[in-house]
């Protein structure tokens, strides 16, 4: 009994030790002038580690419902599946005319389901060749390390809610502490970029101020090498 309860103990410690890894989280808003609500600013950490996260297995899901696409903006890592379920009573047709992926999903049925993998990162415009008014947005995005703002702008890295949308693993909650790149993105501001220094333990605090004209089209934009 004393000799199982000492490997018991053990067990414990050698588990404790190996999640004893340093990490912080990243608490912030945006703020922008003229801007009726500031929510879907997604903000996401150029570079993690080497950037190597597996993706999900499991497909993320954007959503047909009442002739809108739910949610309106959903960042996902590299190598997702999304599927497309038609949940209205009216046909939809589903097409992106991006450069990242280009696809056109046909025009299907209610109850129906189609599916894209998204195997390079950068921003995708859904839109529905049937109602002129639906549009949404895919984030085809490095890392895990994502988030989109609520109507407050406010929003936190790493996020429960983004992760759980775009089916990512539980085992990238931690965010290392370091030195890093956050980027914004949103349909109708400019790109920002800020530094922040994640600590050992608890917060960081960031405040981007956004303003309004049309984003750059590359989410990473390319360093030149000098080699
Ligand atoms: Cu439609």
């Amino acid at each position: 009994m004393r000799l199982l309860r000492l490997t018991l103990t053990a067990i414990a410690f050698i588990l404790l030790g190996a999640n004893l890894t340093f990490a912080g989280v990243i608490k912030g808003a945006v703020t922008v002038k003229r801007l009726r609500s500031l929510e879907d600013v997604v903000i996401f950490i150029e570079k993690v580690g080497e950037n190597k996260f597996a993706p999900p297995e499991e497909p993320a899901i954007l959503d047909q419902r009442n002739l809108v696409f739910i949610p309106h903006v959903m960042p996902i890592l590299v190598g997702t599946k999304v599927d497309f379920p038609n949940n209205d009573n009216v046909r939809h047709n589903v097409f992106s005319p991006s450069k990242a992926k280009k696809f056109n999903l046909g025009t299907y049925g209610i109850g129906e389901t189609k599916s894209m993998l998204f195997d390079k990162p950068g921003k995708i415009s859904l839109l529905c060749n049937v109602h002129a008014e639906m549009s949404a947005f895919i984030l085809v995005l490095k890392n895990p390390y994502f988030a989109v703002t609520d109507k407050e702008g406010k929003f936190s890295i790493p996020n429960d809610k983004a992760m759980k949308a775009a089916k990512v693993s539980e085992k990238h909650k931690d965010l290392p502490a370091g030195k890093y790149i956050i980027r914004t993105w949103h349909e109708k501001l400019k790109n920002a970029t800020q530094e922040v220094i994640v600590p050992e333990e608890g917060e960081v605090q960031v405040e981007l101020s956004l303003t309004r004209g049309k984003p750059s089209k590359e989410l990473y934009p390319n360093k030149k090498k000098s080699n």
